[in-house]
């Protein structure tokens, strides 16, 4: 009786074999076509977002002129959201020229945390240097590349020159911020990729008059926004 009831489970077992074979071979390939359409979903869901992103990325336009409305180039912009939230960034690198004994950019602005290197494409040596206390360094003597990266870890001004030439002189702004751009001929500067905040936007120049000028403003900044600034310099030396 138990021999009987136990051919009759294999049986059982056995017919069930091949059916159940048959469902396995079923199950991949459709348990595949939805793993594929779920990989081509999230596809697109990460397209859209992209998409999104680009188009909720906001726009600053600066415009920076004169007292009598002239523009005003070199001018340096950073902006700051107010909420303090900063997108991380990783570490970036800057390059100052030396060419005909002048630094090339004359202005930089830059983020906190950025290296710059200062390449001599001069054939006499050069002595950078700064004194300035967000960043007090000396490349002694050399020429052509070799000169190692300096990295810029604090916010704040800092001045360059050469010990060699005292006519050398260059700005670094380094700024705690992604957000920063420096105006061109026409006055004009645009930050990109803002996200919607309120922005503590900044103007320096580096003739200044600091008596005469405003240089902060907070603007807020949902898809583009618009700024001026009306900077008063001193006469160019
Ligand atoms: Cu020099």
């Amino acid at each position: 009786m138990f021999e009987q009831e136990a051919r009759r489970r294999a049986d059982r077992r056995c017919g069930h074999r091949p059916v159940l074979r048959a469902r396995a071979r079923l199950l991949p390939s459709s348990f595949d076509r939805r793993l594929a359409l779920g990989w081509t979903m999230l596809g697109l869901g990460l397209l859209l977002l992209l998409l999104a992103s680009k188009l909720l990325a906001a726009t600053l336009d600066v415009q920076v002129m004169d007292p009598a409305g002239a523009p005003i180039a070199d001018a340096v912009i950073s902006a700051t959201p107010t909420s303090g939230k900063l997108p991380s960034k990783p570490p970036q690198s800057a390059i100052i020229d030396q060419i005909h004994r002048r630094f090339v950019p004359l202005v930089s602005v830059i983020q906190t945390g950025t290296s710059v290197t200062f390449p001599n494409k001069d054939n006499i040596e050069h002595d950078v240097y700064s004194f300035s206390p967000a960043k007090t360094f000396e490349l002694n003597l050399y020429s052509g590349i070799a000169a190692h990266p300096v990295v810029f870890d604090k916010p704040g001004l800092v001045v360059l020159g050469c010990n060699i030439h005292d006519q050398m002189i260059a700005y670094i702004a380094v700024v705690d911020t992604p957000y920063f751009a420096k105006s061109d001929a026409a006055g004009h500067a645009r930050l990109d990729g803002l996200a919607a905040d309120s922005y503590d936007v900044v103007a320096w120049h580096y003739r200044i008059a600091d008596d005469k000028s405003v240089t902060h403003q907070t603007v807020r900044v949902d898809t583009a926004a618009t700024v001026r600034f009306a900077l008063a310099l001193k006469e160019a030396e």
